[in-house]
């Protein structure tokens, strides 16, 4: 859900100011004489993320949580450290090597876990995974295979986690219904002047209002547990040489929810290899890379699904695809106060691309089940 306050507009891109706050937060973390560089990096939606280079030659990762977005970041921080820290253990019990599924870890400050600065915004400092890369899209069935497979080894190790120990730090997060009445709500406030574009969300949004319920009314039949609440493709990170996934990093909206959710983003964002900022008009879901994510993602976790989450998966990848492209929507008629913008109607552009991949999953349902159908009978995982 959006939250409250935040600017409208474009970001402005004054390097200068951003980058003398994140010089100050980085000295709460770090004596000033360590400190080599500092530049900006990755390029989340949401919080402002920097890279550190220290005199010594390590690197960290530097970031500004959003305060529009996560008005109570100690609650965030909560969640994090909790997290990474039984996810530690349970690598150590199942066997699996460090390097192969990196966990970061958070830096303590001089005096406390995050700085706070002026304008209300908390910093933290955390491991800069080093060797890696990320793709902003992927197109190789091999690269998918391993997104599956790493979001359900991320899934196994969360599994024996209380989800009752996380704090609810975005309520309602992937609650579809309430993105839709937030929708409404906005969309009646405005004047009605639409141009194409807009009459083309209007309509794509009103074709599947049916759709917002089709998780919560089986609820009680999904497997519910701590999930990690953003696993889209540039949150995993890759090895710098090769096609080997070895780490799922933004862990701030670790939670409570429905693996579906997990799985339905992680597979929209996977299998569109036009990517979240591709043309509209010319995106589609691919149907080889869901093949290979499920073809990952089942041997590493398909023992935790129930008969209801196997046969409501597509549903779910659809039911995030509209989710998201209503969260653009939404937020473009909004003013964008939630999601970053670099231009002008970027919110717009984005919630097109959405809902075209909406469309090209519709289109390609039955064949899409009948993968789903042959991966989990051939999967091991059961
Ligand atoms: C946001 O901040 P970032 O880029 O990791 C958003 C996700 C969306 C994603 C789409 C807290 O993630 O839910 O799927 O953009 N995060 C939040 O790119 O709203
Ligand atoms: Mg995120």
């Amino acid at each position: 859900m959006p939250g409250t306050g935040g600017e409208t507009g474009i970001i402005p891109a004054p390097p200068g100011n951003a980058l003398k706050e994140a010089l100050r937060a980085a000295t709460f973390f770090l004596a000033g004489h360590d400190i080599a560089r500092i530049q900006p990096f990755g390029a989340g939606n949401i919080n402002d993320t920097f890279l550190v280079t220290l005199h010594s030659g390590g690197q960290r990762i530097l970031q500004r949580l959003n305060p529009a977005v996560f008005p109570e970041p100690v609650l965030v921080m909560d969640n994090v450290r909790l997290v990474t820290e039984h996810l530690r253990q349970e690598r150590n019990r199942n066997g699996i090597a460090p390097a192969q599924f990196r966990i970061i870890s958070l830096f303590p400050g001089r005096t406390g876990d995050f700085y706070r600065a002026a304008d209300g915004s908390a910093w933290r400092l955390m491991t800069f995974i080093a060797d890696s890369r990320t793709c902003q899209v992927i197109r190789r069935e091999k690269q998918a295979g391993e997104l599956g497979r790493t979001l359900g080894i991320f899934h196994r190790l969360a599994s024996r986690l209380d989800p009752g120990r996380l704090a609810e730090t975005l309520p309602g997060f992937h609650l579809t219904p309430r993105y839709l009445q937030h929708y409404d709500r906005i969309a009646a406030s405005q004047d009605g002047k639409d141009g194409a574009e807009i009459a083309f969300c209007r309509a794509a949004i009103d074709q599947r209002r049916a759709l917002v319920t089709v998780l919560e009314e089986a609820r009680g039949q999904l497997r519910h547990q701590v999930i990690h609440g953003d696993p889209k493709v540039t949150n995993f990170l890759f090895d710098r040489d090769g096609d080997r996934v070895i780490s799922l990093i933004d862990l701030d909206t670790v939670m409570p929810g429905l693996l579906l959710h997990d799985i339905g983003d992680a597979l929209r964002s996977c299998c569109n290899p036009g990517g979240e900022t591709g043309r509209s008009g010319q995106t589609a879901f691919a149907p080889e890379l869901f093949r290979s994510w499920l073809r990952g993602y089942f041997p590493a976790a398909g023992f935790l699904l129930t008969d209801e989450d196997r046969t409501r998966i597509i549903a779910a990848v659809l039911l995030m695809t509209f989710e998201l492209g209503l969260r653009f929507f939404t937020d473009h008629l909004d003013g964008n106060r939630y999601f970053k913008i670099r231009f002008p109607g970027q919110n717009l552009q984005r919630a097109l691309v959405q809902f075209d991949l909406a469309k090209s999953i519709e289109q390609q349902a039955g064949t899409l089940e009948s993968i789903v159908n042959d991966t989990a009978a051939a999967g091991p995982g059961r």
